[in-house]
């Protein structure tokens, strides 16, 4: 039987990110895999990662993260990454303009319709969240915005993305939009995203609230939505559909994969110290 996983922040953890696949016994020939974002930085190994990816890329579902965005914006501006940042050397090579050109082809909001044993459902991907007015159409649509605009203006769309500080927090522009995508983790009373909180769940201030409610639109038109990026939830939100998959590889945790079809978790733990 063909499946569909899903696998949250893999962060250059490929040994990690190998030995689930392994696990899953998953086949580029019929399976899917669908990644949350954020594939690469942190973690050791980041171009096997993208690397590999690109192998099977006929065979995989990507949404794009904070992490990807800014590797991004340091290839195509030419930009010096960050102390801590462990994209290697060779991610700007030459050779990795194909890979590039690849990850920047990606969206930021991804559905699919899945075949389960009893029926069929539909599943929703993005590496942050979405904003809770929006439904699955209206997030996608604007998705494919951005996506195009990238593709089109990349060099001054990326460059915008990381500088713009003026659109930052609002949700009807480019900017906002595309960082509420990848960025967000709690938002304020009408729904705006507060940038500044990273913590866990039992820890946000009173004022503000996860993005992710059962009552935010796009969950009438899903079965599932799937998401990364905000490691310390430990993958609990508490709402059965919306899942979170990013559960902290790279600080040491582990990589969780997730069979769609029967929502069956695959664990692997880190090797990361
Ligand atoms: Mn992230």
């Amino acid at each position: 039987m063909m499946a569909n996983y899903a696998v949250g922040d893999i962060q250059g953890c490929f040994e990690e990110f190998k030995e689930g696949l392994e696990l899953i016994k998953f086949k580029s020939s019929k399976d899917f895999l669908w990644i949350t974002g954020d594939l690469i930085n942190r973690g050791p190994d980041s171009l096997k990662v993208l690397e590999y990816v690109f192998k099977i890329k006929d065979s995989v579902h990507i949404v794009l993260g904070n992490h990807d965005l800014h590797y991004l914006n340091c290839f195509f501006n030419n930009k010096k990454q960050s102390d801590d940042d462990t994209f290697q050397s060779q991610m700007f090579h030459k050779r990795s303009l194909k890979m590039a050109k690849f990850l920047i082809q990606q969206p930021f909001v991804f559905s699919k319709k899945i075949l389960t044993k009893e029926k069929v459902i539909k599943v929703a991907m993005v590496h942050a969240g979405i904003p809770k007015d929006m439904t699955l159409k209206n997030a996608e649509t604007l998705s494919k915005i951005c996506e195009l605009e990238l593709i089109k203006n990349t060099k001054n769309s990326l460059k915008k993305i990381f500088q713009d500080k003026k659109d930052f927090n609002s949700i009807d522009s480019f900017i906002g939009l595309i960082n509420f995508f990848t960025r967000v983790r709690v938002v304020n009373k009408n729904g705006l995203p507060d940038f500044s909180f990273k913590g866990r769940k039992k820890n946000i201030p009173s004022n503000l609230a996860p993005w992710f409610r059962k009552e935010n639109k796009i969950m009438e038109d899903l079965d599932f939505l799937v998401f990364g990026h905000w490691a310390a939830l430990q993958g609990k939100t508490d709402i059965s559909n919306i899942i979170a998959l990013d559960t902290g590889c790279c600080w040491g945790k582990e990589l969780t994969f997730l069979r769609l079809e029967d929502q069956k978790k695959f664990v692997i733990k880190s090797k990361q110290g």
